[in-house]
């Protein structure tokens, strides 16, 4: 692998790898065999940032993979479903969704409907800085992200001032975070409940997820019936700053493949610009989501305040209070093991519910990219280090309890073992 490892560090390295490939199907990686048995859209790309460092051949054909679903408006669903899973493996299944009924969907492939943080060009941009000749790849990927770019700035910004909309918590990745319990508020739910419930989170508020997805797929999930009449419409800042870093990392793969990376550019400000205007809360020192609706901040400080790290050009006086907001004892300083995923001080800290206050692997790497675009690097080593500490300890868990690090949901975990590779990779240029 060539990389200078201690013994240590190569066992942990040779058993995410061991994972990534027992989580394989040949052609993608599911999260977890038993729980997800399918492609997820930013799972898939968290794999191909590991596997770029470990197999970057493999790394190339999960990033295609996932455009096998994209659909022609260019829409990348957070679901491509495998075929050949029973049935009652997942729910909502292909049944639910009913993709194939779209015009605009692909007719070989059952798909959901709903996007998730849009981080397929920065992992491409990464992989094309690994040692090999990227330039065919990338010439065959550039208009695939373009459209999904394209997508995003089109059909949803809703509130028309430069970000993309979340249309359904599960849009953002972050599924029963707090920062949603006001937005979902205005939500009915169904008349009988749905048989679901397993995601740690409240059922009353799963039934809502499901009811969201119901009404988006009545209406054909068109772009009119979300700006119209969908009642869930909110701007998140995780899912912004992954946008905005990905349209900067498209900005150079349009070059390495020989487009105009111009708009990308023009596009990367005019979402820069919108972050601060419309989710930085000066009051607080916080981002926070914003409700297009009823036109308010959510009051949750939630883990999502600390990805716009990954803004280049985030002002100097904005990182140093995101930097103190994170270390101190509402976040890292009050945990063995950080991140916790929410504000530990609010009511709605639950350090076993899921998006709800636990520490994830993922959402450790994306402010540890931030913190490292800051120079800020004993905030990456504390990340870096707690990271590699929680899964010593722990295995590659989904997520972990922030004071005390134990395990929990799936075992085996792809992302959580893929990330852990690039984080231990990411030595090699310290
Ligand atoms: C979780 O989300 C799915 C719905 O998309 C679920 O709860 O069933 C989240 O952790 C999400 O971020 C992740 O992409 C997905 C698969 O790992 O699971």
């Amino acid at each position: 692998m060539g990389l200078r490892l201690t013994g240590d560090e190569t066992a942990v390295w040779t058993a995410a790898a061991r994972v990534l490939d027992a989580n394989w199907t040949g052609t993608a990686t599911v999260p977890s065999p038993g729980l997800y048995p399918h492609q997820w859209s930013w799972d898939s790309s968290f794999v191909s940032l590991g596997l770029a460092r470990h197999r970057p051949e493999r790394a190339r054909i999960e990033l295609l993979s996932v455009f096998r679903g994209q659909w022609a408006t260019g829409l990348v669903p957070h679901i491509v479903f495998s075929s050949g899973i029973p049935r009652h493996a997942y729910f909502p299944g292909p049944e639910f969704w009913r993709s194939r009924a779209q015009p605009a969907a692909p007719r070989g492939v059952d798909t959901s409907g709903l996007a998730q943080p849009p981080l397929q060009a920065l992992a491409a941009l990464r992989l094309a800085r690994e040692p090999g000749e990227h330039r065919a790849f990338l010439t065959r990927l550039y208009p695939l992200l373009a459209a999904q770019h394209a997508y995003l700035e089109r059909d949803r910004d809703i509130a028309g001032c430069g970000l993309v909309s979340l249309c359904h918590p599960w849009e953002s990745g972050l599924e029963n975070s707090p920062a949603w319990d006001r937005p979902l508020e205005a939500v009915s739910p169904p008349a009988s409940p749905y048989a679901r419930g397993s995601d740690g989170g409240d059922c009353a508020d799963s039934d809502r997820h499901v009811s969201l997805v119901r009404s988006m797929r009545d209406a054909g999930y068109r772009a009119e019936y979300l700006h119209d009449d969908h009642p869930f419409v909110v701007e998140d800042p995780l899912f912004n700053a992954v946008f905005l870093a990905s349209t900067h990392a498209l900005a150079e793969v349009a070059e390495l493949a020989g487009a105009d990376p111009g708009p990308h550019r023009e596009a990367a400000q005019r979402i820069h610009l919108a972050m601060l205007d419309r989710l930085w809360d000066g009051e607080t020192c916080c981002f926070r989501a914003r409700d297009v609706r009823t036109g308010q901040l959510t009051p949750a400080a939630t883990i999502s305040a600390f990805v716009p790290l990954l803004d280049p050009d985030l002002p100097r006086s904005i990182v140093r209070g995101l930097a103190e907001l994170l270390l101190s004892a509402r976040f890292a300083g009050a945990t063995g093991y950080p991140v916790p995923t929410v504000d530990v001080q609010s009511a709605a800290f639950d350090r076993s519910g899921y998006w709800r206050g636990p520490t994830w692997v993922n959402t450790n790497w994306l402010v540890w990219l931030g913190a490292l675009t800051h120079h800020l690097d004993a905030v990456a080593d504390l990340l870096l280090g707690s990271t590699l500490r929680l899964v010593r300890q722990s295995g590659f868990r989904e997520y972990f309890d922030p004071f005390d690090g134990t395990g929990r949901g799936s075992h085996d975990f792809s992302w959580s073992a893929a990330l852990v590779l690039d984080l231990l990779a990411s030595r090699r240029c310290s």
